[in-house]
């Protein structure tokens, strides 16, 4: 059974960004729900049980289309809002340091260059999805609950929700203000930890 990781910081300590009242309705209803459908479509499809989330993307082959769809929607929930909040800190925002910082500004010239390019993606995400940081410094998006490694992609180093739910209490329609106050509590750290763990694999 997949299980509701527990934030590593109060609801209320990413507020210069993200309110408390947007973090408690986004983790504990929103993901909850993923994770707790998610463990409804797992337990009708025994075939699939037992492997970590990550690993289950990779054995939908011949499982039943409706299946299929459950698990890229609420598995893919359950993955990409795990590592979402894992992306962002009260401790966050600045840039990277090291091989994150390298990587890069070796594709984009600098960092703002970086920011603003993934910031233009963000936007154009139409409705609901995502957008990713990929260890080759591909910057991508995916609708709904897709992820990266539902793609076949490497594991993502970064990820931004842009999905309504994930600001419309604080911003309403201006997802351009969420993503500019959402680069204040962007967790480098982590994200450097990540890329670390990639080359070293
Ligand atoms: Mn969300």
């Amino acid at each position: 059974m997949y299980e509701l990781p527990s934030l590593a910081y109060d609801y209320e300590a990413l507020s210069r960004a993200i309110s408390g009242d947007i973090m408690k309705l986004h983790h504990d209803k929103h993901h909850k729900t993923y994770v707790d459908k998610l463990n409804l479509t797992i337990q009708s499809e025994p075939s699939l049980m037992g492997f970590t989330i990550d690993n289950l993307f990779s054995r939908l082959e011949g499982v039943p289309e409706a299946t299929r769809k459950s698990i890229c929607n609420n598995g893919g929930g359950h993955y990409n809002h795990s590592l979402f909040w894992l992306c962002m800190s009260p401790n966050g925002g600045g840039e990277p340091e090291g091989d994150l910082l390298n990587l890069i500004i070796a594709k984009y010239g600098s960092f703002q260059q970086f920011v603003d390019e993934f910031t233009t993606q963000a936007l154009s995400v139409f409705g609901s999805g995502w957008v990713w940081l990929q260890p080759n410094a591909d910057i991508i998006t995916t609708p709904n609950q897709d992820n990266p490694i539902i793609l076949g992609l490497d594991s993502p180093l970064l990820c931004l929700d842009v999905w309504e739910h994930a600001y419309y209490l604080d911003y309403k329609n201006k997802r351009d203000d969420y993503i500019k106050a959402w680069w204040g509590i962007v967790d480098w750290n982590a994200a450097s930890i990540r890329y670390s763990d990639y080359l070293e694999q």
